[in-house]
């Protein structure tokens, strides 16, 4: 679990406006997600995981155990249920809601890459250890 505690800040990322736009965002909320370069920090307080992720436009702080369902909050508001299974250095989180969908995480000790899915779109964003 060396991931946990790093701060990885987003580099790169394709195809996050179709995913948002298969969303349902609306135009001002994408460009201004387009826009920033989030900072993803996990870290674990017993047996629940923290995973805060960071920007000058929205900010999200999800608290969860692996496999147990939550309510969450999108950034664009939307309300759906999700669960998040860990394997070693890798997380997928699953969203339930009109629109299903599912981020794929896995960290190595240099960077983090995210696959979201949506219908079929597929966006993927890598992220740098920040020094
Ligand atoms: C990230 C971005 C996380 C994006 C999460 C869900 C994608 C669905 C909709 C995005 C809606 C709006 C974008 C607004 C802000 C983007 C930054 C969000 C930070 C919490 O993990 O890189």
């Amino acid at each position: 679990m060396s991931f946990l505690g790093k701060k990885y800040k987003l580099a790169t990322s394709e195809n996050f406006d179709e995913l948002m736009k298969a969303l349902g965002v609306g135009l001002v909320t994408r460009k201004m997600g387009a826009s920033v370069s989030p900072v993803v920090e996990v870290t674990k307080d017993g047996d629940e995981y923290i995973m805060k992720t960071t920007s000058t436009f929205k900010s999200s702080e999800l608290k969860f155990k692996p496999g147990v369902e939550f309510d969450e909050e999108t950034p664009d508001g939307r309300k759906v249920k999700t669960t998040i299974t860990v394997d070693g250095d890798k997380m997928s989180q699953i969203q339930k809601g009109d629109k299903d969908t599912v981020i794929e995480r896995e960290f190595t000790d240099s960077e983090m890459k995210a696959i979201m899915k949506v219908d079929d779109i597929v966006c993927t964003r890598i992220y740098k250890v920040q020094n």
